[in-house]
């Protein structure tokens, strides 16, 4: 295979790694053997050249000083960061003695592997990892953190993660973005939108927050958090009642019109307005527009999932676009994710059959719970790609087991994260430019190649490096736990039982980079619901306890606080990701809580107070915005910051550990908060007296 790792200087195609639907193609800039310079690659066919801030300025963190270079091991107390450089040999050593140690005495399942997607690798976030902690029988991980709820939502009616083609936006005439900050999360969708705007289409933004997105569109209109569900009952209700349905269509492709045409009587505009705080006339006209403009399509966020019903709401908002009949015309439709028309051969990658008993499951959100329970404990962590102590909800919480000190962690990463400050024993990772691996996009529809670009920074390996060191260490001697990145490619791409997938191999693979999911174009003919057609009533959803028509559920009720607080990431971070890295944290400055006017002049807040905000699970500090960016009742804050001045900015103090109403998904977003005027920050004056900043 290629290897760009002995270019000295030029230029090389690479592909972005990170948790963004977007998965720009990329080219490198190489001198005198390292990265100088990260730009778009401008022959991909969604991604055109174009990336954003965050990874042109990637160098900053590969190269940062505060790199990991060197496993270490703790010698202060947890979650101090005093830590001593130790050899591989002496960390792989010690962490398969504990292991063994802990299999012997509590079993396996006392171990529990934390991961998620700080590399969307196959390889390397969900390929030799799984084979190996399936060979030693640890508990398994719920990865449930993201997307989970709007995944199965979404599914319900859709038959799985199936959408729009962004290749034929091009011809759509509205865009709705429903609960998706995309200016910063998905900027291809903003520029495709952009240029569909040049040739007339419209742009609605659907959001409890006036941000940079709500700002570019045509029409902004402002929602009360975790009540998209009435919005969209509502909507339908007027398409129905106003015979502005797609009657042929809606025979033909669906299951259930004619139940949803009675249920959504009961969802009149007057009712869902008072739920929503949406008027009732912007109700009518989006639901006119919706109808009469043709064709539409809704890019769905992650922001109206993270609430307790937020499984129903994307649920709820995929039934949409069936009515009008939008699937049928090219460029119409909706898109939550896109993600399976490319998923691969998991069972080749993960050989799930390597594990010789069934072990419990545990839900990443309740890692708090996980670490406290005292039956069965869970007595050994290893951590990898994730920063749970700064992106889990309830995180003080979280934190507090991360401080048992009967509790053996091991953390694998590039930084000494917040979590890796708990660890005994820290593991330093490659980046993926050091690595091989395969990528698939969740927004558009190509398979990527990876191939190395660096050689790996200072002694650091990648995930799949350091669970073939783990195996060899427990004496495992399974082929499959010997096998190497390409041949886990190779096995991952093979004999894929997915009629979508490419006709792939690695001599394309290599020759193309990106390949496209084939045969998409009527996908919606033919879904993988139980009736093979769009389900409007779901039969499945009512076996699994959910109303099988889309409904509005109310939000789960909290304490009593006064605001719904509604803290998503940021713009130039990525998740935690950048949150540590210096030029970053300039380019973001710091999180504000933005408020209400109404709100706030109760409260003797103005724009620039530090506010506290609190509630039983933890406090927060930053300064208020305050203005019409979001509804009274409402607080918004954005990005996961790392510590940079104590935990003040720490937003996972405040939120709930709730279980979504589907896919065991978060409820980051159904969390209620206490507010008020503060003295000063107090890492501010901790700065101002050691004269300090980041
Ligand atoms: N710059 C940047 N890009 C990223 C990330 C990042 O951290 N920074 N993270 C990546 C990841 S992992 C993900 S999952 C995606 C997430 O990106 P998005 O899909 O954009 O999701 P969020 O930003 O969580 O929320 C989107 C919007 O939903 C709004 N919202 C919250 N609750 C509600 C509600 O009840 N109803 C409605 N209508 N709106 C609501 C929020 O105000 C926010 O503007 O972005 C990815 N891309
Ligand atoms: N309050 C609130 N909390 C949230 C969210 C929110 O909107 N609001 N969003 C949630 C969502 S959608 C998500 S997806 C999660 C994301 O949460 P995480 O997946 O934990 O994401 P990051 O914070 O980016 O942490 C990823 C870590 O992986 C490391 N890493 C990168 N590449 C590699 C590699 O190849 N190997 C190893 N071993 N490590 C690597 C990075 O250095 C980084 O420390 O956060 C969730 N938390
Ligand atoms: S973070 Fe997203 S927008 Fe930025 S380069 Fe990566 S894939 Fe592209
Ligand atoms: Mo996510």
């Amino acid at each position: 295979m290629n290897s760009w790792i002995h270019i000295k200087d030029g230029v090389v195609p690479s592909v972005c790694s990170l948790d963004c639907p977007d998965q720009c193609g990329l080219l490198v800039y190489k001198k005198d053997g390292k990265i100088v310079k990260i730009d778009g690659d401008p022959s991909h066919p969604v991604t055109k050249g174009s990336i954003c801030n965050k990874v042109r300025h990637m160098g900053e963190r590969l190269y940062d000083k505060k790199r990991l270079q060197t496993p270490l091991k703790r010698v202060g107390p947890k979650g101090e960061g005093a830590f001593e450089p130790i050899s591989w040999d002496e960390a792989i050593d010690t962490i398969a003695r504990h292991w063994q140690e802990l299999i012997a005495e509590e079993g396996a399942e006392s171990i529990l592997p934390y991961s998620f997607y700080g590399n969307m690798g196959k390889i390397h976030s969900e390929g030799m990892d799984r084979r190996f902690f399936n060979r030693l029988g640890a508990s398994q991980l719920q990865q449930s953190i993201c997307s989970s709820a709007g995944k199965i939502g979404y599914s319900y009616t859709m038959g799985g993660s199936y959408g729009t083609d962004p290749e034929d936006m091009n011809e759509t005439r509205l865009f709705i973005f429903w609960g998706i900050n995309a200016v910063s999360t998905n900027m291809h969708q903003v520029m495709i939108a952009q240029k569909a705007r040049k040739k007339g289409a419209k742009i609605v933004v659907i959001d409890v927050h006036k941000n940079q997105t709500g700002r570019m569109a045509d029409w902004f209109i402002p929602i009360l958090p975790g009540t998209d569900s009435a919005l969209a009952l509502g909507l339908m209700h007027i398409l129905f009642k106003e015979n502005l349905v797609d009657r042929d269509f809606l025979k033909e492709y669906t299951v259930g019109h004619q139940e949803l045409e009675t249920h959504v009587q009961s969802y009149p505009p007057q009712l869902v307005s008072e739920i929503t705080g949406v008027p009732v006339d912007d109700i009518y006209q989006l639901a006119r527009m919706y109808a009469e403009t043709s064709p539409s399509m809704i890019r769905i966020g992650n922001g109206p999932q993270h609430h307790d019903n937020g499984g129903m709401i994307v649920r709820t908002i995929s039934c949409l676009p069936a009515l009008t009949g939008q699937w049928a015309k090219k460029g119409g439709g909706a898109v939550k994710g896109n993600g399976d028309f490319l998923s691969i051969n998991s069972r080749a990658l993960q050989r799930p059959e390597l594990r010789q008993k069934p072990a419990r499951t545990i839900n990443m959100i309740k890692l708090a719970e996980a670490l406290q329970q005292t039956e069965q404990p869970v007595r050994s962590l290893f951590v990898y790609c994730s920063n749970p102590a700064v992106v889990a909800p309830n995180a003080l919480k979280v934190r507090e087991g991360l401080e048992r000190e009967d509790l053996f962690t091991v953390v694998h990463d590039l930084f000494l994260t917040e979590t890796a400050k708990y660890a005994d024993i820290v593991l330093p990772a490659t980046s993926s430019f050091e690595n091989r691996d395969i990528y698939t996009s969740s927004f558009h529809h190509y398979l990527h190649l990876q191939e190395p670009v660096i050689p790996p920074y200072g002694d650091s390996k990648s995930n799949a490096d350091v669970f073939r060191l783990l195996a060899e260490a427990m004496g495992f001697d399974e082929p499959e736990l010997k096998a190497s990145d390409e041949e886990l490619i190779e096995q991952a791409i093979s004999n894929v039982d997915n009629p979508y997938f490419p006709a792939t191999y690695m001599e394309q693979l290599k020759e193309f980079r990106f390949i496209k999911a084939k045969n998409t174009k009527d996908f919606w003919k033919n879904l993988n619901t139980p009736s093979g057609k769009i389900e409007l009533f779901s039969k499945k959803m009512e076996h699994d306890g959910h109303p099988a028509l889309p409904t509005h559920v109310p939000l789960a009720e909290e304490q009593n606080a006064p605001f719904l607080f509604v803290p998503g990431p940021n713009h130039n971070f990525l998740n935690s990701t950048f949150s540590n890295n210096a030029k970053h944290a300039k380019l973001e400055k710091e999180p504000q809580l933005f408020m209400n006017q109404k709100d706030a002049e109760q409260l003797g807040i103005q724009s620039g107070s530090v506010v506290r905000i609190w509630n039983e699970r933890g406090e927060c500090r930053m300064k208020a915005s305050v203005g019409d960016q979001v509804l009274p009742g409402v607080v918004v804050s954005q990005g996961l910051w790392a510590d940079n001045r104590g935990s003040e900015y720490l937003v996972n103090a405040l939120t709930p550990d709730r279980v979504a109403d589907m896919g065991g998904g978060a409820a980051f977003f159904s969390g209620k908060v206490h507010v008020e005027k503060a003295e000063k920050a107090s890492g501010e004056k901790k700065q101002q007296e050691a004269g300090t900043t980041l």
